[in-house]
């Protein structure tokens, strides 16, 4: 296929790029992690997200490589940066997909010891979506990924359901209690809520996820931060982490380097 052939002739020829988005600690703003995201510095199309051509590519050998790639970048970046700020973390998202291979854990084994990285240093957002496979094969998957000694966060978790306003879609984290999991993130569509008009329900289920997290030893990240209200009433609901325009954007490596070793 095409797409196929273009991938594998972006990785050999390293079109690709990965932006970074600061993850703050609310209370202080301290920089405790980066997420790596994937960009493709495209020769005629310029610069494209991961949306404008992952879409139809989920499994297929060279989005594996380009998967491993991803790995092996934000791995040595981070081994790099760590040496600016030593409690760092660096992550990486995982497709649905990739997550569902047997191949997973062994790549992001052998991106971490490439690296050198310490293996708690790395964080892997996995999609909630994932929440709809079959528990056994999913549990045994995370397992595996997590027996690396990375941490695993379920990203997009508590996404609002377009077609029922108000309503939490997957809202709950008693299934999380069964799942080889550290934590969730907060989809930016609940974030997006808490400080609107019918800001109170949003609110009280970030406090209800916080709680419960708080009780269960699971992490919650909040995403797409845009308002200092935002920051604000996160913050007073239990959430301590959280990253979003207002608290950085995505960037590329050369600029977030210097503001890291600022900030020390
Ligand atoms: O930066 P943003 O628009 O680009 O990302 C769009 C989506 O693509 C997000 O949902 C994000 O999780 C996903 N994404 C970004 N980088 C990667 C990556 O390296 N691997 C995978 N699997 N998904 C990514
Ligand atoms: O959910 P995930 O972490 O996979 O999403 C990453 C995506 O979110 C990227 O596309 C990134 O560019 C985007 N993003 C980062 N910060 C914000 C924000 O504050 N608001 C919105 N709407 N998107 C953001
Ligand atoms: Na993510």
């Amino acid at each position: 296929r095409q797409l196929e052939h273009d991938l594998l002739r972006a990785v050999q020829e390293q079109e690709f790029e990965l932006a970074y988005q600061p993850i703050v600690r609310l209370a202080d703003g301290a920089v405790v992690g980066v997420e790596a995201l994937l960009r493709w510095r495209h020769r005629t199309r310029g610069l494209l997200e991961p949306g404008a051509f992952l879409a139809g590519a989920e499994r297929s050998p060279a989005v594996e490589e380009l998967w491993r790639w991803v790995l092996r970048t934000a791995c040595a970046q981070a081994v790099g940066w760590r040496r600016q700020v030593p409690d760092l973390s660096v992550t990486v998202n995982l497709s649905a997909a990739h997550v569902m291979t047997r191949g997973a854990a062994e790549d992001v084994r052998a991106a971490l010891t490439a690296a050198g990285l310490d293996p708690t240093a790395l964080v892997l957002d996995v999609p909630a979506e994932l929440l709809g496979e079959d528990p056994d094969v999913l549990t045994a998957r995370l397992k595996k990924l997590r027996a690396t000694g990375a941490r695993i966060l379920l990203d997009d978790f508590a996404t609002l359901d377009p077609g029922r306003p108000g309503v939490l879609a997957g809202h709950s984290l008693a299934p999380l209690r069964q799942l080889p999991v550290d934590g969730v993130k907060l989809d930016r569509t609940l974030v997006a809520e808490i400080d609107g008009p019918d800001g109170v329900d949003a609110l009280a289920a970030v406090r209800t996820l916080c709680e419960l997290g708080a009780a269960l030893d699971l992490g919650v990240v909040a995403e797409g931060v845009e308002r200092t209200e935002q920051a604000v009433l996160l913050s007073e609901a239990g959430c301590s982490l959280a990253q979003g325009v207002l608290l950085g954007s995505p960037r590329p490596v050369a600029e977030l380097g210097p503001e890291l070793a600022a900030a020390e």
